[in-house]
């Protein structure tokens, strides 16, 4: 007898969510470099749309004060206009930032990710110091 799983799972080593597949990166890159990994294994960086999203994302990493997690969101190309690297409408979709953020500080911030309690902070997309999130499609 063979059974026919038409239900599509996500590879070895990716957690499963809603119809996406999740990575979590292990080495700490800038948000360009980090981007560029999840790139090479056909996804891009994680684009949060709800609230369940972000609370799924808090659970499968290990986010805190001390261990922050780069998202595909960004104003690099324009200063304050966010854009999430699939696409999606920044305007008409779920934010979560953190108290005071985005704010820019120095001018200098530009790339975002995933902190403490799963709230989100803008900070240099030159910092070498973050993991990131991949996300692809089933
Ligand atoms: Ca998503
Ligand atoms: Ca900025
Ligand atoms: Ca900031």
């Amino acid at each position: 007898m063979v059974f026919w799983f038409s239900e599509k799972t996500c590879e070895k080593g990716w957690k499963q969510a809603d119809g996406s597949c999740y990575y979590i990166t292990g080495v700490k890159a800038t948000w360009a470099k980090t981007r560029d990994s999840c790139l090479k294994k056909g996804a891009d960086l994680a684009v949060i749309t709800s609230k369940r999203e972000q609370i799924f994302l808090v659970s499968i990493s290990d986010v805190s004060y001390d261990k922050h997690y780069w998202i595909g969101l960004h104003d690099m190309d324009e200063e304050g206009t966010w854009t999430w690297v699939d696409g999606t409408n920044y305007e008409t979709s779920y934010k979560s930032w953190g108290i005071g953020e985005p704010d820019d500080w120095e001018d200098a911030e530009d790339c975002v990710y995933l902190w403490a309690f799963g709230v989100w902070n803008d900070v240099s997309c030159d910092y070498e110091d973050h993991y990131g999130i991949c996300e692809k499609k089933l």
